[in-house]
């Protein structure tokens, strides 16, 4: 972790310059009738999971050029996480990866206890083979054409379920690679039946209290269908197992220019939306960091997000999801993890009242600038105040890099190979 000396150090650095702008953001806010503490607070409470295989460098299909001090296993990799939430006070819990961090619940809990985390929805994976598993997944897994390798990925799903309410998970998260590569080479209908009757049965192991969320993914690795791969058939599989299952929505899933911000109004008003999967993407799939291609994007989804947080059953599971080719992934999770709080503070400055009456008036211009004035304003002092008073970094960043954390675990964890692409 990183030593009090370096918080505090750089903190009182930065500490005069946050509180005068804080103070001028709060006469500039007060004057709109928006309390600037009510918004610091909400920000305050705010939290986003990070996933265990975002700390580790992630590559393409061509190469991988690992970092220094790369995790070793989920041990080190809750070290990382554990400096992410340190610094940010933004991401108080870890998302795990099954069987990749599979090891005893009590060594995961007493490591979570160390490094003050709580895990979030577990994610099974049934998207590669592993090692002395019987059936291969190479031509799909919950909805294989053979029933025992069925079998198996509901067994390992249910073994998620299992592994996850022993560490106080309360979610399982299902993301399938499950498609076709030819026209012709599976029957959609059939190869959806399977899939439905096997995750029926997951469901049916699912234990009180818990939720079900279906990821969907338009394409990769599957390059012509993909049996999960959009928010309809997402929302048909939520509506056939019941009332614990929803949707999770992954910001990169989609084809380009799609509205997504409108899925999630979509999802939300018939109870379906459970989760979300935060990053960015110029082309497709890219799972670049959060907020570094269309931060407005990202606002406008916070904006519906905001929208139905008035309705006191609505709390969606939130986790950052992406890849880090070239920066250090430590950094890089800070990062975006202040760019989800920044969109959920810019979303809590939306005049609603206003909103909704030019909405009523179909007075479009003004609809779009009274969601830009509050896109506009520059919320990082109340983002960086609430991190200092929880506890954090006012500049994470500048904190990380003045602690050397990176160079103490590169001599303590032996470097590893570059060979191989996979997003992890
Ligand atoms: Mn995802």
């Amino acid at each position: 972790m990183i030593h009090s000396d370096i918080m505090t150090k750089t903190n009182d650095t930065a500490l005069a310059k946050l509180r005068a702008d804080y103070a001028a953001l709060g006469d500039h806010l007060d004057r709109r009738g928006i309390d600037i503490t009510v918004i610091k607070s909400k920000v305050a409470t705010y939290g986003v999971a990070v996933p265990s295989w975002g700390v580790g460098t992630g590559g393409t299909r061509f190469a991988r050029f690992p970092g220094s001090g790369e995790p070793r296993d989920i041990f080190d990799k809750m070290d990382d996480c554990g400096v992410i939430h340190q610094l940010t006070r933004a991401t108080p819990s870890v998302s795990l990866h099954i069987p990749w961090d599979a090891q005893p619940a009590a060594d995961l809990n007493s490591k979570a206890e160390e490094v003050g985390l709580t895990f979030d929805a577990m994610n099974s994976n049934t998207f590669q083979d592993h090692p002395g598993q019987a059936h291969s997944y190479k031509f799909g897994s919950l909805s294989h054409t053979d029933a025992a390798t069925r079998r198996q990925a509901v067994d390992h799903n249910i073994a998620c379920i299992e592994l996850g309410q022993q560490i106080g998970s309360k979610a399982l998260t299902i993301w399938v690679g499950d498609g076709s590569n030819f026209p012709g080479q599976t029957n959609f209908t059939r190869q959806f039946e399977r899939y439905l009757d096997a995750v029926k049965q997951v469901y049916a192991a699912l234990p009180e209290g818990w939720t079900m969320l279906s990821e969907h993914k338009m394409y990769e690795p599957a390059f012509y269908s993909t049996v999960v791969q959009d928010w309809g058939t997402n929302l048909l599989i939520a509506q056939q197992m019941g009332e614990k299952a929803k949707c999770l929505v992954d910001l990169g899933h989609h084809a380009p220019n799609v509205n997504i911000e409108m899925i999630v109004a979509r999802l939300t008003q018939f109870g379906k939306l459970g989760g979300f999967h935060f990053n960015d993407s110029k082309y497709g799939d890219d799972d670049l960091d959060t907020g570094s291609i269309d931060p407005y994007r990202l606002f406008l989804v916070f904006n519906e997000l905001v929208e139905a947080e008035s309705d006191p059953d609505f709390d969606p599971m939130h986790m950052l999801d992406q890849s880090h080719n070239v920066t250090d992934p430590i950094e890089s999770l800070m990062v975006s993890a202040t760019e989800v709080q920044r969109a959920y503070a810019q979303a809590l400055l939306v005049d609603r009242t206003s909103l909704a009456g030019f909405q009523d008036a179909n007075d479009a211009l003004m609809a779009s600038a009274t969601l830009k004035q509050a896109f506009r304003t520059d919320v990082e002092p109340i983002l960086a105040m609430a991190r200092l008073e929880g506890g954090g970094a006012i500049d994470p960043v500048a904190a990380y890099r003045a602690s050397g954390y990176r160079a103490r675990v590169a001599s303590q964890r032996p470097a590893v190979s570059g060979a191989g692409g996979g997003i992890v």
